[in-house]
């Protein structure tokens, strides 16, 4: 209460533009130490030559940790949270497995809004409620939204966004509450928040109302968030963990868990891995459960009187054309006329639109429904000047929103954001709840739980804090203008024609963005193997992505690829499945796929993209990265 006593203080003490930065109070001790050990572990990751294990590899692995030479830990899920604890527990010296059923990201990690945030509007009821606890919920991602930026430069960013205000009170209510926004980041501050006039406003967002539903623009509060892209973070940690020594596999699924004899433990798993079809018994002295959404299942499957814990809830978002929103600024409503918050964000040469949840029932593959595309765009409208229309929408997904309940609270009030650990039948943790901004923390919870469970020593403590994805070490916004004109260049091939290199700048730059300092390896498949065309018109993607993606980041499938290591699938459903053909044909080559393979490929890829609810008849030619 005390600390929360001070910000206010200080937001008033504040004068325009002024900077009050209040230092920061909660650094972990997890912050010193393992200096050298650190070291090594970089070197092994960031080596020029490193590359991941086979699935062959793994499996075999996997299949060796029997009873008398078990894993330390087992992570079951390989979405944020579980790719997190694995690349925790193994740096921290421990011998881990993770089993993801699909492929990674395939759950709610991929299906984001991709904002890394501390939650304004927690803050918010921090203040009125003066809740010490929603508080230090603030602070905490506030120093991890940070932390992930810092950790994985290449695919998070910070993004200006804009509140609109329509009267003066709203102007000194938003500006204040913003303020106290960015001195309650303290050093982790990314840039701090500014007002702005309503013609400065209309000059950054052209196409931001100026009137709207009977009220007039006053002016516009821009405060800074992180921005991301989930799946491919998702995927690097799983590389990472997978380099620093962790046994990941995708497309294998837990299917049942095994006791030992008096069964008052659980000591392992059947694992089915989902390519070949094979079943094997995997051993573990603990085993994190990190199955998301379907994190209840689960617990069921150990103690059938296992509470439930999740109380799900879902979010639609569409993808619009790029003049919706300007490039480089994203617009947040705080309160719709029926009290949402809606927003509008640039992203990946698109507009990312949604607006808070809605309650919902689990299922494997959500799919938006109709009238919640429509919520989106009635609320948009109302703060636009464009025409919004049902046929530009490109795509459009739903993610299932696991909030934690912790089952010994009484009643539903309760539900918050902060996440569960608990480990609620011997040798089997549970980690729930949370968001994509604490993964990292939530990892490092789960690791120490599953350390306390098992008995377990590990050699060192937790250091993921300092720890860069793959990729990430050493790379620099500016990286993509050494690829660019590295391979831009004219080359002369061994027959002694002269042909152009693969290489724009809109290329480069999203290889850069996409693969970090390893770009460079994709550019050379495009180079040297004659992969270098655009997958899909109008957007970046390479060929030799396919093929570089399935040797190096466990891409097992066309959906694998047109989801999660690109994301052709959010962005536009049509040019997704235009891309299908070519996409299958490399990945055949890959894989040594035969006819059969290919076509269920096809097919099961294109039942998958009926779940994105584009408009069929999107007309949209823009031409922004050809
Ligand atoms: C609409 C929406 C928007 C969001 N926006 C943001 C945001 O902007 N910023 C933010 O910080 N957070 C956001 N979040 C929250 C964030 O996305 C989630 O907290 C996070 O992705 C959860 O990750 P997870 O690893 O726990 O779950 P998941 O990503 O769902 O991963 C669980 C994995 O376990 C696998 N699995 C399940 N059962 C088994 C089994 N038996 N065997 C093997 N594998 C299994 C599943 O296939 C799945 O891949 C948002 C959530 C939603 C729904
Ligand atoms: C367990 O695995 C170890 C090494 O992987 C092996 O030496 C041992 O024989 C195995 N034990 C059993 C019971 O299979
Ligand atoms: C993988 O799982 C899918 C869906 O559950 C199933 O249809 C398919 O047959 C499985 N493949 C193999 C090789 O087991
Ligand atoms: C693979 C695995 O063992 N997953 C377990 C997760 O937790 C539930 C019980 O809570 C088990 O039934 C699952 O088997
Ligand atoms: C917001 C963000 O960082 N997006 C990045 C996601 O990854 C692509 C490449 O796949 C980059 O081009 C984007 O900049």
């Amino acid at each position: 209460m005390r600390k929360l006593t001070v910000a206010v203080g200080a937001v008033i003490a504040t004068t325009y533009g002024g900077a009050v930065i209040l230092h920061n109070p909660s650094i972990s001790a997890s912050d010193y130490g393992g200096g050298s050990h650190l070291e090594t572990i970089r070197k092994k990751l960031h080596a020029p030559d490193a590359v991941v294990p086979s699935r062959e590899t793994i499996q075999s692995a996997l299949v060796a940790a029997n009873k008398s030479n078990p894993l330390d830990v087992l992570v079951i899920g390989g979405g944020a949270t579980g790719t997190g604890a694995a690349l925790d527990a193994v740096t921290r010296g421990l011998k881990v497995g993770l089993v993801e059923r699909e492929d990674f990201a395939s759950g709610t990690s991929s299906r984001s809004t991709k904002l890394l945030h501390g939650g304004v509007r927690y803050l918010e009821k921090a203040v009125f409620n003066l809740d010490y606890g929603q508080y230090k919920l603030v602070l905490h991602a506030l120093d991890e939204r940070k932390r992930v930026i810092d950790n994985a430069p290449h695919l998070c960013h910070a993004l200006p966004c804009m509140t609109p205000c329509f009267s003066w009170f709203e102007v000194v209510y938003y500006w204040a509450g913003l303020k106290m926004y960015d001195l309650v980041a303290g050093r982790q501050l990314l840039h701090l928040s500014r007002y702005y006039s309503r013609k400065e406003s209309v000059e950054l967002f052209p196409t931001l109302a100026r009137e709207g539903n009977g009220r007039s623009l006053s002016g516009t509060v821009v405060y800074y968030d992180g921005q991301m892209n989930d799946s491919r973070l998702n995927v690097g940690l799983a590389c990472t963990a997978a380099l620093a020594g962790a046994a990941v596999l995708n497309h294998a699924e837990v299917v049942s868990l095994l006791k030992d004899d008096a069964g008052q433990r659980i000591i392992g798993a059947r694992i089915r891995n989902n390519l070949t079809g094979e079943e094997f018994d995997t051993y573990a002295k603990v085993i994190v459960n990190a199955s998301g959404p379907f994190c209840d299942a689960l617990r069921k499957m150990a103690d059938k009187n296992a509470q439930e814990m999740i109380a799900p809830s879902s979010g639609v978002h569409i993808i619009l054309p790029d003049y919706y929103s300007p490039e480089g600024m994203g617009l947040i409503v705080p309160k719709t006329k029926d009290g949402r918050v809606v927003f509008m964000l640039p992203w990946m040469g698109r507009t990312i639109a949604g607006t808070t949840d809605s309650s919902t029932s689990i299922t494997y593959l959500p799919e938006p429904h109709e009238d919640e595309i429509q919520f989106i765009l009635d609320a948009i409208s109302d703060y636009l000047n464009v025409k919004v229309r049902r046929a530009d929408v490109l795509s459009a997904w739903s993610g299932i929103r696991p909030l934690a309940v912790d089952p010994t609270a009484k009643n539903t009030e309760s539900i918050s954001r902060d996440h569960i650990v608990c480990e609620d039948y011997p040798g089997l943790v549970t980690i729930t709840g949370g968001k994509w901004t604490t993964y990292r923390s939530m990892a490092e919870d789960a690791v120490d739980a599953a350390i306390k469970s098992g008995k377990l020593t590990p050699a060192y403590g937790c250091m993921t804090n300092k720890l860069c994805i793959v990729g990430g070490e050493g790379w620099d916004p500016s990286s993509f203008t050494v690829l660019a004109q590295q391979y831009k260049r004219m080359k002369s091939t061994h027959s002694g024609k002269v042909v152009p290199g693969v290489m724009d700048s809109a290329a480069a730059r999203h290889l850069s963005h996409a693969y970090g300092t390893l770009a460079e390896r994709v550019a050379a498949i495009a180079q040297n193997e004659n992969l270098g065309k655009r997958l899909a018109h109008g957007y970046p993607y390479l060929e030799a992505e396919v093929a570089y993606c399935a040797r190096n980041e466990y891409c097992e499938s066309a959906i694998d690829f047109i989801a999660r290591r690109t994301r052709l699938a959010f962005l536009e459903t049509d040019a997704a499945r235009r891309a299908l053909p070519r996409v299958i044909e490399i990945l055949a080559k890959e894989h040594k796929w035969d006819d059969s393979r290919q076509k269920e490929e096809l097919q099961k890829a294109t039942i998958f993209l009926k779940t994105f609810k584009s408009s069929k008849n999107a007309q949209f030619h823009d031409g922004k990265h050809t």
